[in-house]
């Protein structure tokens, strides 16, 4: 009987231990989740078509869009700077450009990270135009206008708050899932006509759950 109860005290335990390890153990590369993000059901966000949905990766095809981009801003982390930059363009949509034009919020924000001088990075952080004002954009000062031609984008999403490690991490997976497919001997080629990566941010710093990121390697095919 004791023994017994031991017994089953024990399986439990074991059981519970790996459970536990499972749930803690990295995924080796998440299959590409495929999650429209909630913010784009209230916000416009760019739109594009899906190419492929491989494992661990997406590819898109966007339309062209119009992007509103910060100067590079010297900035200890990402997630500093994109709270800077965002609060900059946010007041440019509030009507702090030169057309005193009001826009509608849109989403993702995507911060792209370049090797600094007195810094180790500096971060360009960029608006979505709405489709309305993407024509004739309002110009501020100390903003610029980034037209995108229709262009194939390299895809990972992931979850919770946006730091420099995590955008490295997700970005190296990225490209470890995109060995040995089609798409990967285009992007190889690529290299240094596009970013290496943007972070698209599409969650404000105020919601806590439900967070999608998105790592994006735009390519020429
Ligand atoms: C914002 O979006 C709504 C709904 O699409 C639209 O009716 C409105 O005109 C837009 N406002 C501006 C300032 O563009
Ligand atoms: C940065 C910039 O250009 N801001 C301008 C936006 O529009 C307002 C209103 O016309 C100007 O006062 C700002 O200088």
């Amino acid at each position: 009987m004791e023994t017994g109860l031991t017994i089953l005290k024990l399986s439990l335990c074991l059981s519970l231990v790996v459970a536990v390890s499972c749930a803690k153990a990295p995924a080796p590369w998440n299959p590409s989740m495929g999650i429209r993000p909630g913010t784009c059901d209230h916000y416009e966000c760019p739109t594009y078509n899906l190419a492929e949905a491989g494992y661990g990766y997406e590819i898109r095809v966007y339309d062209s869009a119009v992007w509103m981009s910060t100067a590079p801003i010297p900035a200890p982390s990402m997630t500093q700077a994109t709270k800077t930059g965002f609060q900059r363009l946010f007041s440019y949509i509030q009507e702090d450009n030169k057309s005193k034009t009001k826009m509608n919020m849109t989403a993702p924000v995507i911060t792209q990270a370049t090797p600094g001088k007195s810094v180790l990075y500096m971060y360009t952080v960029s608006f979505y135009l709405p489709k309305k004002n993407q024509q004739n954009p309002p110009l501020a000062d100390d903003l610029h206008v980034q037209p995108w031609k229709p262009t194939h984008v390299a895809v990972r999403q992931f979850g919770g708050y946006v730091t420099d490690d995590a955008a490295k991490k997700e970005a190296a997976a990225l490209m470890a899932s995109l060995k040995g497919t089609e798409w990967s001997v285009s992007i190889e080629k690529s290299k240094g006509k596009s970013p290496d990566y943007l972070v698209a941010d599409y969650n404000p710093p105020f919601q806590t759950t439900d967070r999608v990121n998105e790592i994006l390697v735009p390519f020429n095919m």
